[in-house]
């Protein structure tokens, strides 16, 4: 690494050949364990009146609980999401000046809950260019078996985009692996360490497999665009329809503010109103 929790520019070609990138040793155990606990509490505070077994939901909630944009409601939350040198890493990985949040997600694999479907995130989103980068962060690291993360590498240079309902609710998924354009790229299976932060481009074809343990794969994602990225369809999407941004203008607002650069210490307003769900996205 550059510095304490900055990229080396190896880091950078990295991400830009293979559109994922492992940055190990970036949390210190301390911190993990504060980000990860407020994240518990969050996720709780969403979904512990759900008591459905795993065999009642839908094969997009058997892939996991998904809990989005947890920082506009949860304040303990909103130090971690907004870490600057995250943050920057975003900014240095998409070769931009500014990043902001798209949103974010808890993605909790309960025991014994199915993979998840591989697919690219940008599909869903209707933002250009694609200029986007998730950070997944795995609370207790990650292993073959517990809903690893399997990405092709190169794949967001293969000319490729899109749609995979992972939902399963309009269509059965469609095999992207199995993609011409990506057929030939052997999927590189990530295990990682407590305190690894996983970053992928958001035309990365990735997958994550089933979690066969007995315990909760406990994951939260940041997702960041470059600041000057505009609404690219009005294909409907909560992030820039609560903002009001229309087709062409740029995503901007209390929804999705910069993240880095930003003056020390400071973090964005609480924007007004508490978050719809989203759904997938
Ligand atoms: O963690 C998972 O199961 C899937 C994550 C994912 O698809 C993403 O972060 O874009």
């Amino acid at each position: 690494m550059a510095g304490k929790r900055q990229l080396s520019p190896e880091q950078v070609d990295t991400f830009q050949r293979d559109g994922f990138l492992v940055v190990e040793n970036f949390f210190p155990s301390d911190e993990l364990e504060t980000f990860g606990a407020a994240i518990d509490d969050a996720v709780s505070g969403r979904s512990s009146s759900d008591r459905r077994p795993l065999s009642e939901k839908s094969l997009y909630e058997q892939s996991f609980i998904q809990c989005i944009n947890l920082w506009e409601d949860a304040l303990a939350v909103r130090q971690h999401t907004f870490n600057p040198e995250l943050g920057r890493m975003a900014a240095d990985l998409l070769g931009a000046k500014a990043v902001r949040i798209w949103h974010d997600q808890a993605l909790y694999k309960e025991a014994g809950g199915r993979e998840t479907d591989a697919h690219q995130d940008r599909p869903f989103w209707p933002i250009a260019p694609a200029d986007q980068v998730t950070a997944w962060i795995p609370f207790d690291g990650s292993r073959r078996g517990t809903g690893a993360m399997g990405y092709l590498p190169g794949s967001h240079r293969a000319g490729l985009e899109r749609f995979v309902d992972i939902s399963h609710v309009f269509q059965e998924p469609y095999d992207i692996v199995a993609d011409p354009a990506v057929a030939d790229i052997e999927p590189v299976w990530v295990e990682a360490d407590p305190g690894s932060v996983v970053f992928h481009h958001s035309l990365t074809v990735h997958q994550a497999d089933a979690n066969e343990t007995d315990d909760t794969r406990r994951v939260y994602c940041i997702i960041y665009f470059a600041d000057g990225c505009t609404r690219r369809t009005a294909i409907p999407h909560l992030i820039p329809d609560r903002q009001g941004i229309a087709v062409d203008e740029p995503i901007a607002g209390e929804l999705t503010p910069i993240v880095w650069p930003r003056p020390k210490g400071d973090l964005p307003p609480q924007p007004k109103g508490r978050p719809p769900e989203l759904g997938f996205s």
